[in-house]
């Protein structure tokens, strides 16, 4: 990696060169994604910052000429995205927790030999009250020979992801993204419309401080489950307790853990038996992104990195976080089914 002071100033485009001339047999192709991607960022933390005026502003333009009709974030989000990314020639398909089925590169533009996969706006439930929400996103080489994308290049396990990367809209708009080569964060500044280095080559420290969970679906969680949330809190094991944080936002909690230390679960129950998250658009970009970064992340019993996918929108229970309290879900969930067995 290039070493940066601290003091330097050094833009998104600038990494992503310098990161890329370390790699002589790179393209660009893959850059191009990631500055399209910070563009179409962009764009929508633009609107995010204005959804709170949504109500104020919709009732002035009902009045107005155009009558515009407010559309919904995720939706515009999605768009955004689609729009921002289906022209570079370097994606041959593209898919989005708010679409159903690939979406395809128009005919009418080149195609190229990635495929991208995204949840435009995480956690956007959370908007009206304010609470961040983020964008995820994940790159995977195309394995098919055609000039369009196949669902068999969208369903390749996790590990054989290019790059991966999120954006928080939060009090401030970052930007984190890994291609292998480490985790590095960049702040929007709104004065130059720019990410700027802000966090070099991140680090998930080996255990946590905080414990993401919604602890409201106890009821419905096996026992396997209830006593490692016992061990997580310290009533079990002998272990300092963790202190409980959660947004329900997942980029959020997210953040929040990779930076300071801790795990998210979101586990199965008996509601949601393969859990609620999306291992395609939300489970395994963020599991590049904390394995890269020191951390790990599971379902309770496989690396999520090596879950074969079987279909586009398919869930996954998730344990993500500090390398050694996602252990601790291992071995506990094999413990009990050990015991299960016996
Ligand atoms: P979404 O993709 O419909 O926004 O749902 C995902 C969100 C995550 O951001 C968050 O971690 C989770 O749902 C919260 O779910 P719950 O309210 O069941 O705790
Ligand atoms: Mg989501």
């Amino acid at each position: 990696m290039v070493q940066h002071t601290a003091t330097s100033v050094v833009t998104i485009e600038r990494f992503i060169i310098e990161q890329e001339r370390l790699h002589p047999e790179a393209t660009g192709e893959l850059s191009g994604i990631l500055y399209d991607m910070g563009l179409a960022a962009k764009m929508i933390a633009n609107k995010v910052r204005r959804a709170g005026l949504a109500d104020i502003l919709g009732a002035t333009e009902h009045s107005n000429v155009q009558g515009e009709i407010q559309q919904k974030l995720d939706i515009f989000a999605n768009d955004t995205i689609v729009k921002a990314m289906d022209h570079g020639g370097r994606l041959c398909a593209m898919a989005s927790e708010e679409e159903p089925g690939i979406i395809p590169i128009p005919d009418n533009f080149r195609t190229g030999k990635y495929c991208l996969m995204f949840d435009p706006l995480d956690g956007s439930s959370n908007i009206d009250v304010n609470v961040p929400v983020g964008t995820i996103f994940s790159v995977m080489q195309k394995i098919t020979r055609g000039r369009h994308g196949e669902l068999e290049d969208l369903l390749q396990p996790g590990r054989r992801q290019v790059a991966a990367g999120y954006v928080i809209y939060g009090s401030s708009t970052m930007l984190v993204y890994t291609t292998g080569q480490g985790v590095h964060g960049f702040t929007l500044d709104p004065s130059i419309g720019e990410f700027l280095l802000s966090h070099p080559n991140i680090r998930i420290p080996d255990e946590g401080r905080y414990l993401s969970v919604n602890d409201s679906y106890e009821g419905l969680w096996d026992e396997g489950t209830k006593q490692l949330m016992r061990k997580y809190r310290g009533l079990e094991g002998g272990r300092r307790p963790l202190s409980v944080r959660y947004v329900g936002s997942l980029v959020a909690d997210f953040h929040r853990n990779l930076l300071g230390g801790g795990i998210f679960c979101y586990p199965a129950n008996r509601k949601a038996p393969g859990g609620k998250l999306r291992l395609l658009y939300e489970a395994n970009p963020l599991a590049f992104i904390c394995e890269q970064a020191g951390g790990a992340a599971c379902d309770g019993v496989t690396r999520v990195l090596d879950i074969q996918p079987t279909e586009l929108h398919q869930r996954v229970p998730l344990y993500i976080g500090s390398r050694r309290d996602v252990d601790l879900a291992t071995q506990t969930f094999q413990h009990h089914s050990e015991l299960v067995g016996a």
